[in-house]
């Protein structure tokens, strides 16, 4: 082979794995979204229900990562998914199931819940001001609305505490409930912010930093 078909052959063989390369890029992560999940509808209007675990399902991508899904009434379905859709200007009821345990928060403020309709935050089923804010697992906070539902973690002795993904109502946890107003259209983040990304620097790395974990976004359509 002459020294100029060596080089056309290299040439075409590097251009040619930089564009499966750039095809790949385009197929596997510009066109991909996070997955997104909705209320259920009840009499009462939309209801969003929520599980926060202290570790994702074994499948997952990051198995030991602390995590939120989006699960039914009976906590017997579990999607993993961090985006919610709901419509705006409505009355939503929320119920989130935590299974974690207590990480505590940084900032004692957050332990109050607000933004909500007055009067509608409750743990297990008790109508309450916020939570003590060393018992805090996680947070789901929406700070473009002023929305901060802190969330209690289940002592470090409880009983039967659940692993992984996905946690039956049978196992250890608290639920906590509340109901707000959502605002116009447009997509809004919300986030944990307690450090509860247990191995990463200062609790905040991993999980903390991962769309599909400690945060996402409110869809509002
Ligand atoms: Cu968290």
């Amino acid at each position: 082979m002459s020294g100029f078909a060596r080089r056309l052959l290299g040439t075409t063989i590097v251009t040619a794995a930089l564009a499966a390369a750039i095809a790949v890029y385009i197929a596997v992560f510009l066109t991909a979204s996070p997955p997104s999940a909705g209320a259920v509808q009840t009499a009462s209007g939309p209801h969003l229900y929520l599980g926060s675990v202290a570790s994702a399902e074994l499948s997952d991508q990051h198995p030991t990562w602390v995590s939120f899904y989006a699960v039914n009434a009976t906590s017997t379905r579990w999607t993993h998914a961090t985006t919610y859709v709901l419509p705006a200007h409505t009355l939503v009821h929320v119920t989130i199931y935590q299974f974690d345990s207590q990480t505590g928060l940084r900032n004692p403020l957050y332990g109050h819940a607000t933004g909500m309709i007055p009067g509608t935050y409750t743990v297990d089923g008790k109508r309450v001001q916020g939570i003590d804010p060393t018992t805090a697992a996680h947070i789901f906070a929406v700070p473009q609305i002023g929305l901060t539902v802190p969330l209690e973690g289940i002592s470090a002795n409880a009983k039967n505490p659940c692993s992984n993904a996905p946690c039956s109502l049978s196992t250890a946890h608290h639920t906590m409930s509340f109901a707000f107003r959502t605002p116009g259209k447009g997509l809004y983040r919300w986030q944990c912010f307690v450090p509860c990304a247990a191995g990463f620097i200062q609790g905040n790395g991993g999980p903390m930093q991962t769309i599909g974990y400690m945060g996402g976004f409110l869809k509002i359509v």
